[in-house]
């Protein structure tokens, strides 16, 4: 095939990964906007290299004229948590999603591959508009602890080198490295409670500092400069208590000022 063919065919797919990352990527953020913990904790994302297209289309005995249909991961995404428990929450976010359908899922974290492999998959159908108008394509989802992943990763590398062929000695290594990983993510999640409220408490404190220190901005261009220096200083001592209910205090105290600053500002009525 032509390299100005592979590009047309798999243009539409760099542009759904793209799509797709920014969406999960925002749902991230709008998690920590809102003080929430988010059971996503990054996402990765690529296009098969041709390759890897031509070595898949070898193995499965697929013609070219075939790899939309019939290779699911041309696109892929790659969603990595901390905890297995977060795996299911993404899930279900994946399963509300109107602009996301559901082709297949398979779970290979309760079914582990003979590898060692785990793994959540789910092949969905994404539509990207193009030129040519909107094009639905498959794509495949990884979801996966970070913990997992690091075993993932590896075993692909060991493939890679080994070209599929891992020896016995390793391959028994890779399963004992498997269990291992089964017993951290079993670890971790005992863990997991204290771990999200530290997080949670961790970005609220941020979300409450950003806005105080707007604030402190704003009323620069206001208020008079020995004001504002007393402001900053209460806000350092305040900072320095560690106490977020004091922090908060302190933001509502100086959403008031900022609002009295606006009020004196408006127009009077005639
Ligand atoms: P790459 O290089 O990551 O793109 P099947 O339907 O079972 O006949 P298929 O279609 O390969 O096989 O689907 P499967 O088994 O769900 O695997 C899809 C992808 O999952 C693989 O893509 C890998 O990314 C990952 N994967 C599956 N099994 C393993 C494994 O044992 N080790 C590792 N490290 N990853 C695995 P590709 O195209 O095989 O590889």
């Amino acid at each position: 095939m032509e390299i100005q063919l592979w590009r047309e065919i798999l243009n539409p797919y760099e542009l759904a990964v793209k799509e797709v990352m920014t969406k999960f990527n925002h749902l991230i953020k709008e998690h920590q906007d809102r003080g929430l913990y988010c059971p996503i904790e990054q996402v990765e994302g690529r296009v098969k290299t041709i390759s890897s297209i031509l070595d898949k289309c070898q193995k499965k005995k697929i013609d070219l004229e075939d790899i939309e249909e019939k290779i699911y991961d041309l696109a892929g995404i790659r969603i990595i948590c901390q905890f297995v428990e977060d795996i299911d929450k993404v899930v279900e976010i994946i399963r509300g999603r109107k602009d996301m359908e559901i082709k297949q899922e398979r779970d290979y974290i309760r079914e582990m591959k003979s590898s060692g492999y785990r793994s959540y998959h789910i092949i969905l159908y994404y539509t990207v508009d193009t030129l040519d108008g909107p094009k639905r394509l498959q794509m495949e989802v990884q979801i996966r602890t970070m913990a997992m992943n690091f075993w993932a990763t590896v075993e692909h590398s060991l493939q890679y080198k080994y070209k599929r062929n891992i020896p016995d000695h390793i391959k028994e290594r890779l399963l004992g490295a498997a269990d291992a990983i089964i017993t951290l993510d079993n670890e971790m999640s005992t863990v997991r409670s204290e771990i999200m409220d530290a997080q949670i408490s961790f970005r609220i404190q941020a979300n409450i500092v950003a806005d105080i220190l707007n604030n402190i901005q704003n009323l620069y261009r206001v208020a008079n400069k020995r004001e504002i220096l007393k402001i900053q200083d209460e806000f350092y001592r305040i900072y320095a208590m560690n106490d977020i209910d004091q922090l908060e205090r302190f933001d509502r105290q100086l959403d008031l000022i900022a609002e009295g600053y606006r009020a004196q500002s408006l127009p009077t009525e005639e």
